[in-house]
């Protein structure tokens, strides 16, 4: 409770569902995107029902964007006890010998350093503090690459190498580290990841019934606010007829 929230990607899927689901537990919201019109409608309804938000329009590729950003909250805004790194999308599902490379590099840039950067600009005031959480948004394609997933499942099993790195790195602080691995979601991100093509992208879900982003951020905020000594290291979150990346039971 009143806890205040940083969400990276706050404007759709899992980072929005995250935003509406800390809004419902009483936090206090940053919500962060590329997306000022969406970031304002989100933000009105929020502050309608409550909730205290302040948006910040950046992308998380710029590092210069993403600091000034920070740099600008009001006092009473600066310190972050829970940063959701949300931020992230799949470009593509081409063999590794085939794949676009501005595909490869926008996922790096984003899914990677972009979460590094929030990483490197929050935390140091958590440490100062000791006391924070960082929730880091993976997948289950950071467990293992499946057919076409390559480069996306490579920026997920850094997600999880950096998850783990930075819970080692604050193991002396009260600060926590959570990694959350979903699996089948339904948001826009089989929409992204096909440039548009929504036709390819409900060939995704067709046959089983998906999580939604309301799922997990159930688990994010169920982390969020675990007793102080428990620890949600990683959760992997899968719909019930999927056992792994690449093993989907459609009925
Ligand atoms: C999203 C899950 O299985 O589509 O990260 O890669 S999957």
């Amino acid at each position: 409770m009143n806890k205040t929230i940083l969400i990276t990607g706050a404007t759709s899927g899992i980072g929005e569902a995250c935003a509406r689901k800390f809004a419902d537990n009483g936090d206090k919201l940053i919500l962060t995107g590329r997306n000022a019109a969406r970031l304002a409608s989100i933000s009105d309804e929020l502050k309608a029902k409550g909730t205290e938000v302040i948006t910040l329009e950046f992308d998380v590729r710029n590092r210069e964007q993403a600091k000034a950003s920070l740099d600008s909250l009001p006092e009473a805004w600066q310190q972050i006890d829970v940063l959701v790194n949300n931020a992230g999308l799949a470009l593509g599902l081409e063999a590794e010998y085939e794949g676009d490379l501005d595909d490869w590099e926008t996922m790096i840039d984003t899914n990677i350093k972009g979460l590094l950067t929030m990483t490197r600009l929050v935390v140091p005031g958590m440490v100062s503090r000791n006391s924070g959480h960082i929730i880091n948004v993976g997948s289950v394609a950071g467990d293992a690459a499946y057919k076409g997933g390559n480069v996306y499942c490579a920026t997920k099993a850094a997600v999880k190498a950096l998850s783990d790195g930075l819970r080692i790195d604050v193991a002396e602080t009260a600060i926590r580290v959570t990694n959350l691995k979903p699996g089948l979601v339904e948001t826009n991100f089989s929409n992204i990841r096909f440039h548009g093509d929504t036709d390819r992208a409900a060939t995704v879900y067709q046959g089983i019934q998906p999580l939604t982003g309301d799922d997990i951020a159930d688990v994010a905020v169920y982390a969020a606010n675990a007793p102080a000594h428990v620890q949600i290291a990683e959760v992997l979150i899968l719909a019930t007829h999927q056992a792994s990346g690449s093993v989907i039971v459609r009925k």
